[in-house]
C-alpha cells in the first residue's frame, strides 16, 4: 500500500461542490481518503484573475502506481469540466486541477511526472493545507 498527497484547486464554476466531487473521485479511483484539509480561500498565484481559488490537500491509501495516479487524476479533471492544460507555467482559469504533491518517498524526474512536485514548497496555497494533513 503506498501514501499519495495530492493538491487540489478551483477557481471556476461551483468550486466547493467540484472539490467534494474531486474528493469523492479520488477515494473511488484511488484509494481510500485517509485525511483531507479544510477549504482554504487564495488568491490567484503567478497569473492575473479576477476569480480565487478554494485549494484543499488530500491524502489516500493506494495499491496504483504513480503513473496510474497520473492517469487517473487527469480522467478525473476532464470528468468534472478541466480544459486547459497549464505549458510553459502560463497558468488558466480551471474548474479543478489535481497536482500529485508526494508520493511514499519516492523521486520521479520524467517529462510528465515530477514527485515530490517542483513548486510546492513556494507556495503557501499548497503548504498551508498540507501542514493541516501531514504527520507530526
Ligand atoms: N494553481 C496554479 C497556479 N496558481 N493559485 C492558487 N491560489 N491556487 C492554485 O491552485 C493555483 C494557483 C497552477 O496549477
Ligand atoms: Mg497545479
Ligand atoms: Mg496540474
Amino acid at each position: 500500500m503506498h501514501t499519495v498527497y495530492f493538491s487540489l484547486g478551483a477557481n471556476l464554476g461551483d468550486r466547493q461542490q467540484t472539490m467534494c466531487r474531486a474528493i469523492e473521485q479520488l477515494e473511488a479511483r484511488i484509494g481510500a481518503v485517509v485525511r483531507r484539509s479544510s477549504l482554504h480561500e487564495t488568491n490567484p498565484w503567478g497569473f492575473q484573475s479576477a476569480n480565487k481559488f478554494l485549494n484543499a490537500a488530500v491524502c489516500c491509501a493506494t495499491e496504483l502506481s504513480p503513473h496510474e495516479v497520473l492517469n487517473r487524476t487527469q480522467e478525473i479533471e476532464r470528468s468534472l469540466g478541466r480544459t486547459h492544460k497549464t505549458h510553459n507555467r502560463q497558468y488558466h482559469d480551471r474548474a479543478i486541477d489535481i497536482d500529485i504533491l508526494l508520493f511514499d518517498d519516492l523521486h520521479i524526474h520524467e517529462d510528465n511526472l515530477t514527485i515530490p512536485h517542483p513548486l510546492m514548497h513556494e507556495r503557501d496555497f499548497v503548504m498551508a493545507p498540507l501542514q493541516e494533513i501531514l504527520p507530526r
